[in-house]
């Protein structure tokens, strides 16, 4: 089995945890499942102890996740309900969140009032990080995997069914369903370990894959007629402008996948998306194959991310920073293919 992370490090997370009185878990924003798996694990940790813990996100639970929320554990910030709580919270657990910022509104309340904070994801972070306790492993396929590493090494009976049903949603969709070229044993293994205590895997596969809602089919067959192509076929991207989303009814969850969708095609190596936003910015979203790192154009961006996904948001109108962000896109391509 690989061992991405010290058995002493974990032992440090279970320290500061039973240390603590009230705790409080959070992820970035437009959370995914690794996010929001890793957190449903780790409560159901805390819940074996009488601690005071609280998931507060600063996103609501996406629809196709609510299978996740069974306990009714997730709750979406807002300053009335929890800035106090929050205040008095003694520790924060941090999960998947690639930049601290990316927690938005409970960013915020976490360093304005001083919060001990541990980190735990497979994203970089910057050396100057504000967290008490740092726990990166860039090797693991998702942050689901370091939990489950914690768990196991912090806990002397096996994990529940509702733990193990974080963590697979979390290995599942970091790795596109066990497909992409982060899948390693220890995925398989937790599989086999989530099969065992009788986790009915196919029904999480349909709540997260088989649910599109019809609008998102639309914008999908719009996006997919104009898809342009740069350095041979190496780059893909494709633009969402807000008349498309509108005009297709669409939301912008419903979004989620296009990127992966539009790398799938033959000869591309990296996808790139650019989401026109209503705010007046845009979203950028980067996924690769492999051959090329995508995060750093994300950086570049002022974003953040992994080698093989990767996101920014820019500020401006899709027709106002298109042209950069591609131009971007091809140049760091080229750079590494001038490396080789
Ligand atoms: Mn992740």
């Amino acid at each position: 089995m690989i061992e991405g992370n010290t058995k002493m490090e974990w032992e440090e997370v279970g320290k500061k945890i039973s240390g603590a009185k009230r705790i409080l878990i959070s992820t970035h924003e437009n959370p995914d499942g690794d996010g929001l798996g890793s957190e449903l694990a780790m409560a159901q940790y805390l819940k074996r102890s009488s601690v005071d813990f609280k998931i507060i996100n600063t996103s609501p639970l996406p629809q196709e996740y609510l299978f996740l929320d069974k306990d009714g554990l997730f709750e979406t910030y807002n300053k009335e309900d929890h800035s106090a709580w929050i205040k008095s919270a003694d520790l924060a657990i941090i999960f998947d969140v690639g930049n601290f910022v990316r927690c938005r509104k409970v960013f915020e309340e976490i360093t304005e009032n001083n919060i001990d904070t541990i980190n735990i994801d497979h994203h970089p972070h910057p050396e100057n990080h504000p967290f008490t306790l740092n726990i990166v492993d860039l090797n693991a396929a998702a942050t689901g995997c370091m939990v489950f590493d914690f768990l196991k090494h912090n806990m002397s009976v096996p994990l529940n069914k509702q733990m193990l049903i974080g963590i697979y949603t979390a290995v599942m969709t970091d790795t596109g369903c066990f497909r992409h070229s982060n899948t390693d044993e220890k995925c398989h293994l937790i599989a086999i370990e989530t099969l065992n205590v009788g986790v009915d895997t196919n029904a999480i596969y349909q709540r997260v894959y088989e649910n599109s809602t019809k609008t998102r089919i639309a914008l999908l067959g719009r996006i997919l007629t104009d898809i342009h192509y740069e350095l041979d076929g190496t780059l893909a991207w494709f633009q969402i402008t807000k008349k498309m989303l509108i005009d297709a009814k669409a939301t912008k969850s419903d979004v989620d996948g296009f990127t992966d969708f539009v790398r799938s095609i033959n000869g591309v190596q990296v996808a790139l998306m650019i989401f026109e936003q209503l705010d007046g910015t845009c979203r950028i979203n980067l996924r690769g194959k492999g051959k090329y790192s995508v995060n750093g154009i994300a950086n570049t961006l002022g974003g953040g991310g992994h080698r093989l996904a990767a996101g920014a948001i820019v500020n401006g109108s899709l027709p106002h920073v298109k042209e950069n962000v591609i131009n971007m896109a091809i140049q760091s391509i080229q750079e590494e293919q001038s490396l080789v």
